[in-house]
């Protein structure tokens, strides 16, 4: 399953030592193998916008992928080297919002919010970037490590629609990588981009909305705090204290069941649970 590229013959005669054509010389696909990884990397993004096709090009697996949304239902997961550090890739289902309610969605919302990935990677459909940003700008709000690969940039220049993604990069404050994945464009300065998120070689400045109301921050710390009590180890305690201030039923029952990314497995659930909940209803 392992597919190596020798360094010194895939290495083009006018790759320099710096540029993107000489560190994609530098990937290993390791498929399978995930053991001993130094980065944990999701691959996150509405339905088909590519994801799955990254991985494959990044893993040299063959996941499934076609031209219809919900292709992926489960996660996968596969590995690669890159310039010497060991990376494992997490192929998730199509998610339109961290908000979402289908299970395959409910699947990729896990590990997004309670899988602690190094670095998520938000795969964007560039002839719909409107509607994609949606879960973009939902990920910026819980994670700075963040990467977007702004795919199927083809099919964007077919309908005429020219992104300038510098200007993006820059309203955003993450790394924006215009890829067409199917072909393998883009995908060395993925990796690059990928390895100096995860490295913090490139402090991202994520965009974030700041305008909570003091009151409604101060109670969202109190239960975050909380929470954090309850699920020690818990990330995104925040996150979460929002959804039971908003009343959202699904979370709620989430921390009753102790269910919440798996991530509380062993712990005991503390009576406090029902009285946030509660709270939250209010
Ligand atoms: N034209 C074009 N097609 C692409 C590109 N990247 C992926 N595709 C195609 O888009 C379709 C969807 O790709 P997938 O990789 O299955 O998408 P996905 O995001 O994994 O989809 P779900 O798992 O269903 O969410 C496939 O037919 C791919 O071959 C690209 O850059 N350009
Ligand atoms: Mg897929």
């Amino acid at each position: 399953m392992n597919e190596t590229i020798p360094v010194s013959t895939a290495l083009p005669k006018e790759a320099c030592a710096s540029c993107a054509l000489a560190r994609n010389a530098r990937l290993i696909k390791l498929g399978v193998e995930i053991e001993g990884w130094d980065y944990l990397v999701a691959l996150a993004g509405n339905p088909n916008t590519g994801k799955s096709t990254v991985f494959n090009a990044l893993t040299g697996l063959r996941q499934h992928t076609g031209n219809w949304p919900g292709k992926t239902v489960t996660r996968a997961e596969g590995g690669f080297l890159y310039e010497g550090r060991r990376y494992k890739l997490v192929d998730l289902p199509g998610t339109y919002s961290l908000l979402s309610t289908s299970v395959d969605e409910e699947v990729a919302r896990d590990f997004i919010l309670f899988g602690q990935p190094t670095v998520t990677v938000v795969v964007v459909d560039a002839t719909r970037l409107e509607r994609n940003l949606n879960l973009v700008l939902q990920i910026l709000e819980i994670t700075d490590r963040v990467v977007v690969c702004l795919n199927l940039i083809d099919e964007a220049e077919r309908h005429g629609l020219k992104i300038d993604e510098r200007a993006l990069a820059r309203s955003l404050g993450v790394p924006v990588i215009p890829t067409v994945a199917r072909k393998g464009q883009g995908v060395p300065e993925l990796l690059a981009a990928i390895s100096d998120v995860a490295s913090g070689a490139y402090v991202t400045r994520p965009h974030r909305i700041r305008s909570l109301d003091p009151q409604v921050t101060r109670t969202v710390d109190r239960l975050a705090a909380e929470i954090e009590a309850t699920f020690p180890g818990l990330p995104n305690t925040r996150w979460v204290a929002m959804r039971l201030l908003e009343g959202d039923e699904r979370i709620a029952e989430a921390i009753r069941r102790r269910e919440l990314g798996d991530l509380s497995r062993g712990e005991r659930v503390e009576p406090v649970q029902e009285r946030l909940a509660l709270e939250a209803a209010r």
